[in-house]
């Protein structure tokens, strides 16, 4: 497995060129931007969380030690490293550590186990991974022994907390290192700070590969459209490796506007409407399921609120009529985000009129986020209509990490093939309609079908497997396994556990199991898996609505 980080970016340099004139790639790093805002003022609290309050000065100290700590450790530039935390502070200290040093997180969320792991080591040929030892109840020390089992390429386990023995802490790691002053970064502006994970359409996730430049940007406008400055206090309650909870303005976007982030360890009402009242939070993102929990959560407890002011709200669609209850109840401004790891983000603007904020995902960060609204053959729809959105700028990637075979699939004249299908305002803003890709948007999670029939298909008592995605009126949509079974029948709880025990994050074993004996009488083998599923959608959304 090749340890170089490979091309670093795909931009052509016309692109660079375009985006250096027009000022949104600055030659920022992560690095100097920490570095800066400890200079700026050191004394205000960075980020808060698990019983902890880093100061500005302290994050970047603390940077500096784990960098010198890995560069001691004989790690260097360029090599990568799998970062799978909860929601705690070392996360962001470890993150800076890292991009201090010019070495490359790779981010993988607390729902992964062992699958997913040995997976996102693998692809992005990563050199180490670091763990907390515990979360959830989850032992994340016994993955990593599996993990060091299965990846004979993989020298070493960096554990958070109690690793009893058997892995490197991060807390010797920095002892060693403890007090080494670095420079600012050892990065330069246009290098790979991260992997970050796509929600996979096809099979395992990709790796998305972010610069410096070109997500700094996203945090500068982030912030700014998002209303973000130094006394803004983000609380955290998404896993914060999301993306979404990251950057949009997420806490990196709270960090670079000079603002103190809150980590909540779990997104549910008890835990984060204490942390807003005792925090004096003034800001938070979820996705539509959780606002339900929370608008219910505070209807019937009343919790003082009074210090937020906006709430961001995306990773699935919003409907306009849970949108309307949020001013109402939270008293906060609600904006719409519709993202992606890859890059374009839509806000809704905070000035915008009610009617835009509650029917519209927003419109995009940049004036140089180009959008294309295709039909199935690939031309340009009618002003106003449905169609694919495709789209290319300043911060979308233009092609994935060491993927040759995706990249073919989902990108086309350097523009990013979203799989989202959209209409656009006459003010430019976008509707999300729905998706032509394959995956199930659970509750903001994303899920590759074909991902989860490989898994169906492994059982020796499935003969053929099709996941699709069910409306659900908490979830969003939930995902349905229709099973074609061999002769002896397994039963539903038999596969979920099956599916279970592959050592996949939770939220990817399917809600509901229908066994057919087939799939379609005439279709079978001749039909694309794409018009199977979609078949087998509205047979279900058929016969529950007669039902
Ligand atoms: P990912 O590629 O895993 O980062 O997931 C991004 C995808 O999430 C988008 O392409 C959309 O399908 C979905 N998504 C994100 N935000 C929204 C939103 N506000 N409304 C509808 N879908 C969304
Ligand atoms: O769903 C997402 O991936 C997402 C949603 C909102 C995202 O990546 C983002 C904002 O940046």
């Amino acid at each position: 497995m090749a340890k170089h980080i490979g091309p670093q970016h795909g931009w052509p340099e016309e692109y660079v060129q375009r985006y250096q004139q027009a000022g949104y790639w600055r030659g920022e790093t992560f690095g100097t931007m920490l570095r800066e805002r400890a200079l700026e003022h050191p004394q205000r609290i960075a980020v808060a969380g698990n019983k902890q309050r880093l100061s500005y000065e302290q994050l970047d100290r603390d940077a500096s030690t784990i960098g010198a700590g890995l560069l001691a450790g004989g790690f260097n530039a360029g090599d990568r490293i799998v970062v799978h935390l909860p929601n705690i502070p070392e996360f962001v200290s470890v993150i800076f550590g890292m991009f201090r040093v010019g070495i490359v997180p790779v981010y993988a969320l607390p729902a992964h186990r062992i699958t997913e792991i040995e997976h996102f080591v693998n692809s992005s040929g990563a050199r180490a991974y670091l763990c907390a030892a515990e979360h959830g109840g989850f032992d994340y020390c016994s993955l990593a022994d599996t993990l060091k089992e299965r990846c004979p390429d993989l020298e070493q386990v960096f554990v958070i907390g109690e690793s009893s023995g058997r892995h490197t802490s991060l807390q010797a790691l920095m002892d060693g290192a403890a007090d080494t002053q670095l420079p600012a970064t050892a990065a330069a502006p246009q290098d790979i700070a991260f992997l970050q994970i796509s929600g996979g359409t096809t099979g395992l996730s990709k790796l998305i590969p972010r610069t410096h430049d070109d997500y700094i940007y996203t945090l500068r406008e982030s912030a700014r459209i998002c209303g973000l400055d130094a006394d803004s206090v983000m609380l955290c309650a998404l896993p914060m490796a999301h993306n979404f909870p990251m950057s949009s303005p997420g806490f990196l976007g709270t960090l670079y506007a000079g603002g103190r982030v809150v980590l909540s360890p779990t997104p549910t009402p008890q835990d984060c409407f204490e942390l807003i009242a005792s925090e004096k939070v003034t800001q938070c993102s979820l996705v539509p399921p959780l606002l339900m929990l929370w608008l219910d959560a505070a209807e019937r407890s009343k919790p003082d609120l009074s210090t937020l002011r906006v709430m961001q709200v995306g990773g699935a669609k919003l409907s306009a009529a849970v949108a309307r209850r949020v001013k109402p109840i939270f008293g906060v401004t609600l904006q719409q985000v519709f993202g992606m790891a890859e890059g374009l983000v839509n806000y809704t603007r905070l000035d915008d009129d009610q009617d835009t904020i509650m029917e519209t995902q927003g419109r995009p960060i940049s004036p140089d986020d180009e959008i294309l609204i295709l039909d199935d053959n690939g031309v340009p729809v009618p002003p106003g209509q449905a169609g694919h959105l495709l789209t290319r700028g300043p911060y979308t990637i233009r092609g994935y990490y060491n993927n040759p075979g995706a990249n073919q699939r989902s990108f086309e004249d350097g523009y990013y093939r979203t799989g989202d299908i959209v209409k656009l305002t006459p003010a430019g803003y976008l509707v999300v309609q729905g998706r032509a890709g394959d995956h199930i948007n659970r509750a903001g999670e994303k899920i590759s079908a074909e991902e989860v029939e490989n898994y169906l298909l492994s059982h020796p008592g499935v003969f053929d497997a099709a996941v699709v995605s069910v409306p659900d009126p908490y979830l969003g949509e939930r995902s349905c396994a229709f099973i074609i079974p061999k002769n002896e029948k397994p039963r539903a709880i038999e596969l979920k556990k099956w599916v279970r025990e592959q050592g996949i994050a939770e939220f990817k074993v399917p809600d509901q199991i229908v066994f057919v004996d087939t799939f379609s009488e005439t279709a079978v083998g001749k039909i694309s898996r794409k018009t199977l599923r979609a078949q087998l959608r509205a047979q279900l959304e058929q016969t529950q609505h007669n039902s």
